[in-house]
């Protein structure tokens, strides 16, 4: 080995300051790598040092001299692995502003036109607004849902016959059965409740899922509006008061609605929801009543403590009726003619 120890460390120095600086504007990993080998490799001019450790005679030099040559490899490669991720980082962000989309130029050459928000889209924003006008929180909840939630905790035991008022669509999951894809609204009524601590003031939109044939005013994929209120001393009039004023401030003072005795296992009593059309017909919009002990017990409230009402409405058809749409399905069509009606 040629030079002396303070010869040896300088040329060490060298070579990590000479690695670094070409580490640090190298532009992609294989320019790292060729100034990382030029310094560590086999070839590399820390090699050559360490190689000619063997013939350092001086035991304390030897050990000196080698803890330097593996502390400039360690301070090499750290300088490597740095470098590639910032390398990786810059080179993501560019393949991201590559692939930008200037939505603006799209709507200049389609002569500023813009886009709409569908039907359904507007209901829901617009129901949302009049229920926070009225003191309502908006929750959301899964559209995949435990057979507890949108069964069991609504007073729907396994093998209950209520089951059967909604044609359900079950997700392969084991034990078999045990999840759906949520059949209403109403299981988001658990949630709440278990997260919430009363009193609670809630709406909670959603999409919902049943095995249906679509007509008029069905579809197999639709969307609910549940409401939920708990607090002490709440009663039926205060559900018929909350329908009433909603349904003045959604459709406006020409719409007439009506509450028919009607049967839910969640709430009791029950009724069904109604507005008058201009031709003097009736459409059900949703249902709704007091929400039943067992329901508050299995979400975890004590029902002589705590007492409420829900409701569950769905939002396709309350805007076909709102805007005198003939048929649910056109809603779904995507036929820009008819969408371009609505904005
Ligand atoms: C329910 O789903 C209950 N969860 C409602 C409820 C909530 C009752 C809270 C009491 C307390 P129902 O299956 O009737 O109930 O559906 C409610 C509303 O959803 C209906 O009135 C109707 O407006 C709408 N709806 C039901 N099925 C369809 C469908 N296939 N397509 C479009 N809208 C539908």
């Amino acid at each position: 080995m040629s030079g002396s120890i303070s010869e040896q460390q300088a040329v060490i120095e060298a070579a990590v300051k000479e690695a670094t600086a070409l580490i640090s504007v190298a532009p992609d990993a294989a320019s790292i790598r060729t100034a990382v080998n030029a310094a560590t490799g086999k070839k590399g001019t820390l090699a050559a040092v360490k190689s000619g450790l063997g013939r350092v005679t001086d035991l304390e030099l030897r050990k000196t001299l080698g803890q330097a040559v593996n502390e400039a490899i360690e301070a090499v490669e750290r300088a490597a692995t740095a470098r590639e991720q910032t390398v990786k980082r810059e080179a993501f962000a560019g393949a991201i502003a590559a692939d930008r989309v200037d939505m603006s130029e799209l709507a200049l050459r389609t002569g500023g036109r813009r886009g709409r928000m569908h039907l359904v889209t507007q209901a829901t924003e617009r129901l949302e607004d009049v229920f926070v006008g009225l003191g309502f929180r908006v929750a959301e909840g899964p559209e995949v849902e435990t057979d507890f939630h949108n069964f069991e905790a609504l007073n729907m035991p396994p093998s209950h016959p209520a089951r059967s008022m909604w044609d359900t669509l079950f997700v392969d999951q084991d034990p078999q059965g045990s999840v759906v894809l949520r059949t209403h609204t109403s299981p988001v009524q658990i949630r709440v409740m278990q997260e919430w601590p009363p009193p609670i003031y809630a709406v909670m939109p959603g999409r919902v899922f049943r095995k249906e044939t679509p007509d008029a005013t069905h579809m197999p994929v639709f969307y609910q509006i549940e409401g939920l209120v708990v607090d002490r001393n709440i009663t039926f009039a205060d559900l018929a008061g909350t329908i009433e004023a909603f349904t003045k401030a959604f459709f406006g003072e020409g719409f007439t609605s009506r509450l028919r005795p009607s049967y839910f296992p969640f709430t009791e009593p029950s009724a069904e929801f109604d507005i008058r059309r201009h031709d003097g017909s009736w459409i059900e919009l949703g249902g709704c009543g007091m929400v039943h002990p067992r329901v508050l017990a299995a979400a975890g409230l004590d029902p002589e403590e705590w007492g409420g009402f829900a409701f569950g409405f769905g939002i396709d058809r309350m805007a076909k009726e709102r805007h005198g749409v003939e048929d649910i399905r056109e809603m779904y069509s995507n036929d820009v003619r008819f969408m371009e009606q609505f904005s």
